[in-house]
């Protein structure tokens, strides 16, 4: 695959709320672009990076809200290399829909293998213990279960971000080779 093959299409995916903006925008910084899809609902973000020396380029796209049209649904997991799937270490709620979130990213993926997804706890530096609140041992199991890299992130103080979306690309690396 020559170099200007290497521009990635990802999706974030989760329930509402959990920080999938927030982790985009601490990831990526300040200054990066973004071209806003009105009829999607949604958006892409371009990063350009380095991923185990090879030159990639990140195509992030973010849903504003649940879209309601399944062609937008479509379109939005299209061609995708891969996935980020973010739940809230403080809302049970976002956690019981994980395997929900994955297998409508791999069903509409359509892709011939199941693409690589990297689950996100994120806030945790909100983690307390509470019946309400997810431990990272849960996060772990359903991570294993699920066949997915697991790390405990918090967009607020930026812990474990970047290395969450360097996990990724490794393995879209791997996938694409
Ligand atoms: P979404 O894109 O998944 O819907 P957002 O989620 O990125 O919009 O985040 C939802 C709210 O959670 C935001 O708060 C945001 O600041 C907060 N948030 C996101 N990630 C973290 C985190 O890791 N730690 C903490 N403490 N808060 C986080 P507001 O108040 O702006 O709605
Ligand atoms: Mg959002």
């Amino acid at each position: 695959m020559s170099e200007d093959h290497r521009l990635w299409k990802i999706v974030l995916v989760g329930d509402g709320a959990v920080g999938k903006t927030s982790l985009r925008k601490r990831y990526l910084g300040e200054g990066f672009e973004t071209d806003y899809l009105s009829t999607m609902g949604a958006d892409f973000a371009l990063y350009d990076t380095n991923i185990n020396e090879t030159h990639i380029r990140w195509q992030i796209w973010d849903l504003a809200g649940q879209p309601v049209f399944k062609d937008v649904v479509k379109a939005y997991y299209t061609k995708i290399f891969g996935g980020v799937l973010v739940y809230d270490v403080t809302r049970r709620s976002t956690f019981e829909n994980v395997e929900k979130w994955l297998n409508e990213l791999q069903e509409n993926s359509k892709r011939d293998k199941t693409v690589p997804v990297v689950l996100f706890a994120n806030k945790i530096d909100l983690q307390e213990e509470g019946a309400e609140t997810v431990s990272p041992d849960e996060g772990k199991a359903l991570a294993d279960r699920l066949g997915l890299s697991f790390y405990e992130t918090s967009a607020k103080t930026g812990e474990m971000v970047t290395a969450a979306f360097e996990k990724l690309g490794k393995e879209i690396l791997d996938f694409t080779s």
